[in-house]
């Protein structure tokens, strides 16, 4: 590790030095640009100053040490975590531009470890669901090369709370455990989202019913993860267009909280989140806000509101579900999208990352060229804390049999692993991204 850290230190001098004068900008084409250079540095490259304030600061409160502690250390010296020091680096880059990018691992042996070494650390996370974790092969390949977890479905309202005020924790409980012994950092997913509520939830009227039982839902579930739990989406998918590619009249979703509490439910459940626990990450989560379309333009607005109004928010997750049923986004897209958010202050995720090749909507070459750019789109950005991707290997991915994705029970190839969890080329390519190639 010595030498290790010792490469990466010498590896962010570098940067330090080359990276202030070989981007252009970071407008809307940042992030895409830099595919041939080595250190992946032209997107965001800044205005001075913000190398020293965007690592110096990051061990302040970290959530637990986590798999990244390592990395940090070798950063700034003591045992921060990767949102940690990159909240660091948003704070820090507050008025005088992005801040510089971040510096790539010289060499990886897994995803997890390109992340790790990474300055700052980014996470590298995976959607898991309990039927995994009875496979010792999808087990061993989620633990190496991911060092961020997301229950795929067990921490959902109607896993959590099947009736009223009554809990169930033990499928959630296993995967958190699960991770938390392979030194993983968790997502919450998710508080409070319109789908896969228990039917009691879904019938639910009344602006005191619907406050009351978000309350309830929300003390319970935090405080039973609580220092378990890193981040938490605390609002998923609360804006609706005409067609799931993000296009036509957004607006909020009538879901039964909007129904009840009107727009304000969002603040309401922020606010709640934030009493509940003051040291995790809060974030909205959406699908299709990837691309430059009505639906990005009309969240973008929406958290910005939020933020001025003072909501407890701390990020942004954009899903990342590139193919039919969502958005088809390339990295310049996702670059303008990731930086506007950053812009307000905020961190930002790719939360639910997989590519769709069903229908052929999305071309093998095209897979590889978006899950290369939009990782790298992530990776040069500090703001950028993690990517996580919508699985392990194809035959477990949500498309399979997701009707409108066009699949009919065929493999959906949406991911970086095969049935056999063998690396794919789209592995490749991701790693790629990760080591600034
Ligand atoms: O992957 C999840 C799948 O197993 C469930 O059937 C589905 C039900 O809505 O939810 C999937 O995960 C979704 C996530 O929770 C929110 N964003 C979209 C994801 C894919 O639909």
């Amino acid at each position: 590790m010595r030498t290790t850290s010792l490469t990466l230190l010498f590896s962010a001098f570098l940067c330090a030095a080359g990276c202030s004068d070989g981007g252009d900008g970071a407008g809307e084409t940042g992030g895409a640009g830099a595919t041939g250079g080595t250190g992946g540095a032209g997107a965001t490259s800044g205005s001075g100053g913000g190398a020293t304030s965007g690592s110096g600061g990051g061990a302040t409160s970290g959530s637990g040490g986590g798999a990244a502690t390592s990395t940090s250390s070798a950063t700034s010296g003591s045992g921060g975590d990767a949102a940690t020091s990159t909240s660091s680096a948003t704070s820090g880059s507050g008025g005088s531009g992005p801040a510089p990018a971040r510096v790539p691992a010289a060499s990886a042996g897994s995803l997890r470890e390109a992340g790790e070494k990474a300055n700052p650390p980014l996470l590298i996370g995976a959607a898991i669901s309990g039927g995994g974790l009875n496979d010792n092969n999808y087990k061993r390949v989620a633990a190496a090369e991911h060092n961020y977890v997301t229950a795929e479905n067990e921490m959902k309202w109607d896993a959590l709370e099947p009736n009223p005020g009554q809990f169930s924790w033990g499928a959630a409980d296993n995967i958190v455990n699960w991770a938390r012994s392979n030194n993983m950092k968790v997502k919450g997913h998710t508080l409070v989202w319109h789908s896969q509520l228990p039917g009691w939830m879904n019938s639910m009227t009344g602006a005191t019913q619907v406050e009351q039982a978000m309350r309830r839902h929300i003390e319970n579930v935090m405080g039973h993860f609580k220092d378990r739990v890193d981040h938490w989406d605390v609002v998923n998918e609360a804006v609706l267009t005409d067609s799931d590619t993000g296009v036509g009249n957004p607006r909020m979703r009538p879901t039964v909280f909007f129904n009840a509490l009107g727009e304000r439910y969002l603040d309401l459940a922020f606010q709640m989140a934030r009493e509940q626990d003051p040291n995790a990450k809060l974030y909205y989560n959406d699908y299709s806000i990837d691309a430059r379309n009505e639906k990005a333009d009309f969240v973008y607005e929406m958290i910005k509101g939020m933020v001025e109004r003072g909501v407890p928010i701390d990020g942004v997750g954009l899903q990342m579900h590139i193919g039919p049923p969502n958005n088809v986004a390339g990295g310049a897209d996702v670059a303008y999208n990731l930086r506007r958010f950053a812009d307000l202050g905020l961190e930002v995720l790719i939360s639910e990352m997989d590519i769709n090749r069903c229908g052929n909507v999305v071309s093998a070459a095209d897979q590889l060229t978006y899950y290369h750019d939009i990782v790298e789109a992530c990776f040069v950005m500090p703001e950028c804390v993690g990517i996580t991707f919508w699985g392990i290997n194809d035959g477990r991915s949500w498309l399979n049999s997701w009707s409108t994705a066009r699949c009919n029970g065929q493999s959906s190839q949406s991911l970086l692993f095969n049935d056999q969890y063998q690396k794919k080329e789209t592995y490749n390519r991701v790693m790629d991204a990760l080591l600034g190639r």
